[in-house]
């Protein structure tokens, strides 16, 4: 019988075309099923609702990056991210439906001194604000003037609040600015904390020239100076003499920040405000006035407390200055003034 069976079989060159074929056939099978596997994926309704703004987001970060490239000058402020990784507020680095969903509930309040000829700034400033700054949310103005009776109410919308406080009219213009970080630190101590969760603080002389809403908010806020931005710290107005209580020495701080616009938790700008009135009654004491007065101070304060978030130059911005193609949005203006004029 030895031998026999062999002969039954076919050839072996048959045997293996008939492997090859049946493996052929097999991965064949295998392919149409993966593309069947993915075809199932994809038919996967897969939603994603803000995949534009994704996209939209993700091509800003590497233009922005681009641009950090060409730029000859310090281009930390350009950043979307500062050393403390505390971010950067840019155009096109956050997706505004997503936070405003997050701040449902958040009263915002904007604190602002209107006093004697500035006055005259209030109801543009208000009724920009109606336009551009929070829309949607909760809003209380805080508004102190010397002149509560002149003030004329913007037309505004539901959940907007006006408040009109008295305050007194300080003769020198330095001291009717500085007597803001006084009042902060009575009202973020004793009112504000029962009625708002965060505090913008803003000059009056300013108009909401586009979106201005919640992707400002943080803990502490600052703006970067918008004159002063591409600027190396050592070109920075901080106050340089160390009798003041804003001194800042050389080689420390890391953006100059603009005291037209900042913010933050209530409780933060209750520190923040009486570090600055303690700093401001200290230099008086002295006979002393720091630089640029209450935002010496302020920028001192923010050097050795680093703000939790930084808004970017679109944040102020006055269009006499240079590096306008920087800012793809203008956000918040300084009103043209005849300093003449508003002198008091
Ligand atoms: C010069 O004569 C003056 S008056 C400089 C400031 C003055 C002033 C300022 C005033 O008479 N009344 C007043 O309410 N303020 C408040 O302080 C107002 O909110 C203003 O926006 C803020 C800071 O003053 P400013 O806007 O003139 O400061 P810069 O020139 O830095 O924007
Ligand atoms: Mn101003």
């Amino acid at each position: 019988m030895h031998g026999t069976w062999k002969k039954m079989l076919p050839p072996r060159s048959y045997v293996i075309w008939t492997l090859v074929v049946f493996i052929v056939f097999l991965a064949g099978l295998c392919i149409q099923n993966t593309d069947r596997v993915f075809q199932a994926k994809q038919e996967q309704p897969i939603v994603f609702p803000d995949r534009l703004v994704e996209k939209s987001i993700e091509l800003e970060h590497c233009e922005r990056k681009l641009l950090l490239n060409t730029v000859k000058k310090r281009t930390m402020a350009l950043n979307v991210l500062s050393t403390w990784l505390a971010p950067i507020i840019w155009d096109g680095t956050y997706d505004i439906n997503v936070l405003n969903n997050q701040h449902n509930e958040t009263r915002i309040g904007l604190f602002v001194f209107a006093v004697k000829k500035y006055i005259r700034f209030l109801l543009p400033f208000l009724e920009s604000a109606e336009r551009y700054f929070m829309v949607g949310h909760k809003v209380t103005y805080y508004v102190f003037t010397d002149k509560v009776n002149d003030v004329v109410k913007p037309k505004m919308a539901e959940g907007r609040i006006l408040q009109l406080h008295d305050v007194a009219a300080d003769q020198r213009w330095q001291d009717v600015s500085m007597r803001r970080m006084e009042t902060l630190t009575v009202f973020t101590k004793e009112r504000m904390p029962k009625e708002i969760d965060y505090l913008v603080c803003a000059d009056v002389d300013m108009v909401f020239n586009d979106h201005v809403g919640v992707e400002i908010l943080g803990d502490l806020v600052a703006t970067i100076h918008p004159a002063l931005f591409l600027f190396e710290p050592e070109g920075f107005t901080y106050e340089r003499r160390p009798i003041s209580a804003a001194y800042v020495p050389h080689g420390q701080g890391d953006f100059y920040y603009m005291a037209a616009l900042y913010g933050g938790k209530v409780d933060e700008i209750y520190k923040l405000s009486m570090a600055c009135h303690k700093g401001i009654e200290e230099d008086k004491k002295k006979d002393i006035e720091a630089l640029w007065q209450e935002e010496s101070h302020l920028n001192r304060y923010l050097v050795y407390n680093k703000p939790t978030k930084i808004l970017s130059p679109e944040y102020i911005w006055d269009t006499d200055l240079p590096n306008g193609e920087f800012i793809k949005r203008k956000r918040f203006l300084a009103v043209r003034k005849n300093h003449q004029e508003v002198r008091n």
